[in-house]
């Protein structure tokens, strides 16, 4: 009996113990922007660099990316509601998975996937929750397989740089990926026929950092403003 009483006591204590935190204001939305934003943050950092998404020609973009993520507020996170588009094209002569990645604090906070099957020479739109952050592949793993061909072979993720909401994309919108050929030589091993994943916000960021740097890109090659050009 005395015992008992003791663990009921231990209980009160417990409780008050616990109904004395509340005078410290909890936010669960301030909180969950700082999960994104923590979560946007890992993400930018294997953004450029020898080995990061993108290579070289990302290159600073962790310093002045996440001021530009945009995740400051409750406002800036994505719907539960909302719709993205991505829009997978296959520029090979053979079908292809594409192995999408991405994070919707609405669904939990870890991870999503998607495969989309894009048959030869065609282009999916692929409707998916709003995401803070749409990838191929990995999203904090530059190199990690991102589609796989009918022929069993497999195109890495490196240069399908991961996109973050209101600033590469916006819920609604469309966010290309494209399977191409490495024509610009963007991994510079001298092989221009191999095959690459190419997002949107690559071309968009090496447009406005790289200065003359491309000639005859998928400007060209696909036709003006489908990789967002001007
Ligand atoms: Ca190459």
């Amino acid at each position: 009996m005395v015992g008992m009483l003791k663990w009921i006591v231990v209980g009160l204590l417990a409780t008050a113990g616990l109904s004395g935190c509340t005078g410290v204001p909890t936010d669960p939305q301030a909180d969950l922007v700082d999960e994104v934003d923590a979560k946007a943050t890992q993400v930018a950092e294997q953004i450029g660099g020898t080995q990061g998404f993108g290579g070289h020609f990302m290159d600073g973009y962790f310093q002045y990316g996440p001021m530009m993520m945009g995740f400051a507020g409750y406002d800036d996170l994505a719907t539960s509601d909302g719709v993205l588009t991505v829009r997978c094209t296959n520029l090979s002569d053979e079908d292809a998975t594409f192995h999408m990645a991405y994070f919707a604090s609405h669904l939990g906070l870890t991870d999503q996937y998607a495969d989309v099957e894009v048959a030869a020479g065609s282009t999916v739109d692929f409707a998916m929750p709003c995401a803070e952050i749409v990838g191929v592949g990995a999203l904090e793993t530059p190199g990690a397989y991102g589609c796989r061909l009918a022929s069993g072979a497999q195109v890495d993720n490196r240069f399908a740089v991961p996109g973050f909401l209101n600033s590469d994309y916006t819920c609604g919108g469309v966010y290309p990926c494209t399977l191409m050929q490495d024509v610009d030589d963007l991994d510079g091993d001298g092989d221009t026929a191999e095959w690459i994943l190419v997002t949107d916000n690559l071309y968009t960021h090496m447009s406005a950092d790289v200065a003359g740097g491309f000639h005859h890109g998928p400007g060209g090659m696909m036709g003006g403003g489908m990789m967002g050009l001007p």
